[in-house]
């Protein structure tokens, strides 16, 4: 295991926040964001390659850290801290295998069977979701709610975890007491794109005390 998660994760969309992937970075990290994915799922790859690779640059003079969603080739390329992969995508275990043991490897799950298996990959976290209900992400999986994440967290030993989908200010502190490392998030920092930064501390402050 690497560095800590730290309690906020926030997710780039350039749909939602009408910015570019840089941008929304460099927005992020002046809020005090210190890793930061970046989640594409409509740009063509040789697009989102440049797009990535503009957002790496800012975010590593910055000293924050950057996990690519699903594409593993992009990662790889742009020596990218990380990978985040879903159900679907490529596999964690082959990843880690190109990637290497440095890489940083999260893994989604939605339900508390697949936590319990990502538990025995080579990962840095799992991701659970969505926590609550979300109009973030299409054909979103069922809500899990914060019942099942105490059960995940009794599951998957030390394994971190965060929690994804649907969290705002208001329930974010709940998400951590169930048992989450750490909160990834959304349309609750980038809805307001003039308030990136401004709702990114907001959060960071709020989750502090845990
Ligand atoms: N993954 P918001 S929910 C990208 O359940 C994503 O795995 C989810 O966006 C999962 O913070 C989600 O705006 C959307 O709800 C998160």
């Amino acid at each position: 295991m690497r560095l800590p998660l730290p309690r906020i994760y926030p997710l780039t969309d350039v749909n939602i926040s009408g910015l570019s992937h840089v941008e929304q970075v460099i927005r992020l990290s002046e809020g005090g964001a210190t890793l930061i994915q970046l989640r594409e799922k409509n740009s063509a790859a040789s697009d989102f390659f440049i797009e990535a690779q503009k957002a790496v640059i800012a975010a590593r003079e910055r000293g924050v850290r950057v996990v690519i969603n699903d594409r593993v080739d992009v990662a790889l390329a742009l020596r990218a801290d990380g990978v985040h992969l879903g159900q679907d995508d490529f596999p964690a275990e082959a990843a880690r295998d190109l990637l290497g043991p440095e890489a940083f490897i999260g893994f989604s799950t939605h339900s508390v069977e697949q936590a319990s298996q990502a538990a025995r990959f080579r990962i840095d976290y799992l991701a659970f979701g969505p926590i609550f209900a979300t109009t973030s992400k299409t054909n979103s999986e069922p809500v899990v709610g914060l019942e099942k994440l105490r059960e995940v967290r009794r599951r998957v030993g030390n394994l971190p975890i965060v929690g994804i989908g649907g969290i705002t200010h208001d329930n974010a502190r709940s998400v951590i007491e169930a048992g989450a490392d750490s909160v990834a998030v959304i349309s609750v920092l980038l809805a307001k794109p003039n308030q990136i930064s401004a709702q990114t501390q907001r959060l960071i402050s709020l989750l502090e005390q845990y």
